[in-house]
């Protein structure tokens, strides 16, 4: 299964009621006035943008919208009930497009935004409206008008291509400033990075990936421990993880699971996103450690880098081979 950044849907706003056709009763009266009243509005389609919500996971079992129609206008001149909306809950950062041309129609990028992308057509006129000298007993109303069906696709833009994860003082910050032009702080002690940096990695004269550089993750970090994890919210709108164990850690493996667990904490969906892994510091390890972790076995289908962001040993490799994997995706 695949992170779910682009969902297909379907939205339709309310048919406008259709005007009443109704006429007092008054004792001794048999055929009172025309007093139909007009038909309610249908309801709207609606998207808002709910923070609590990152994922577009939800459409993917329920893809169709529809708003309610307006009532039938009534007797005594009452306009009909208008049609109930439909509101669509949507992560920030979600592009609204016409499935059919690819026309942007919203871009809805804060949080509690919301946006009427369509209305519901407006009730038709009652009878009570067509009443004139010489046509004192309109039997007829006005239909409401249509509402708005459209197919939609909605995107989630991503805020980088590339997430780097790692425990604090890995050598993150160190390598985004070795593959972009970022200039990141870099210092020896844990939670240098306070907040995530993005560094553009060029490939060539034309092309570049984003590479979102976040605060050192540790155990616990789901419950709050070290920065906490508020700024995994960065590392969710990307493609691909990149993640980043210490080559001289006692054991890198429990590293590597111990992260992956505080991701799929703060988000079950993390699970589906691609994977990569790099060791890092490799120059200050020996080829007997080189080999003990050529061993380990992750279930990365792509096999692990051993890097060192001081030397610049497989740096390049690595730029390129990241590239090489957003690509296939897209
Ligand atoms: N020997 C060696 N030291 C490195 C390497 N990469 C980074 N370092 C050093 O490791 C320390 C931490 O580097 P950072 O890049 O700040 O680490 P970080 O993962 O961004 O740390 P936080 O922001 O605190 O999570 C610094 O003193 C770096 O100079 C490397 O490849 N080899
Ligand atoms: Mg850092």
């Amino acid at each position: 299964m695949k992170f779910i950044d682009i969902v297909k849907i379907f939205v339709k706003s309310g048919h406008g009621g259709k005007g009443g056709i109704c006429f007092r009763k008054e004792k001794f009266y048999p055929l009172g006035g025309p007093n139909g009243g007009n038909g309610g509005k249908g309801g709207d389609v609606i998207f808002e943008v709910y923070p609590q919500i990152s994922t577009l996971l939800n459409f993917r079992f329920n893809s169709k919208f529809i708003a309610e129609d307006g009532k039938k206008g009534m007797g005594g001149m009452k306009t009909g009930r208008g049609g109930k909306d439909v509101l669509i809950k949507v992560p920030a950062g979600t592009v609204v497009k016409n499935k059919e041309t690819g026309e942007v129609l919203a871009d809805l990028d804060k949080d509690n935004l919301k946006v009427v992308l369509f209305e519901g057509g407006i009730g038709g006129r009652g009878n009570a409206q067509f009443a004139t000298s010489t046509r004192q007993a309109p039997r007829f109303s006005q239909d409401g008008r249509e509402g708005q069906e459209l197919e939609l696709v909605l995107e989630l833009k991503l805020l980088a291509d590339v997430g780097l994860v790692g425990y604090p003082n890995v050598g993150k910050s160190t390598l985004i400033s070795v593959i972009s032009a970022a200039k990141p702080k870099i210092a020896d002690y844990h939670f240098t990075t306070l907040i995530p940096n993005l560094g553009i990695v060029k490939i060539g004269e034309t092309e570049s990936y984003v590479v979102a550089d976040i605060p050192g993750l540790i155990e616990g970090a789901s419950e709050g421990k070290g920065l906490g994890i508020q700024f995994l919210r960065h590392v969710e709108r990307t493609r691909l993880l990149l993640f980043m164990l210490d080559s001289t850690s006692a054991n890198p493996k429990k590293d590597y699971k111990i992260l992956f667990n505080e991701l799929i904490k703060f988000n079950p969906e993390m699970k589906f996103k691609t994977q990569m892994i790099c060791f890092s510091k490799c120059d200050l390890i020996d080829k007997t450690r080189m080999s003990q972790l050529k061993r380990l076995k992750f279930d990365s289908p792509i096999s692990p880098f051993f890097i060192s962001a001081a030397t610049h040993l497989n740096t390049e490799n690595l730029k390129f081979e990241m590239w090489n994997t957003i690509k296939a995706m897209v």
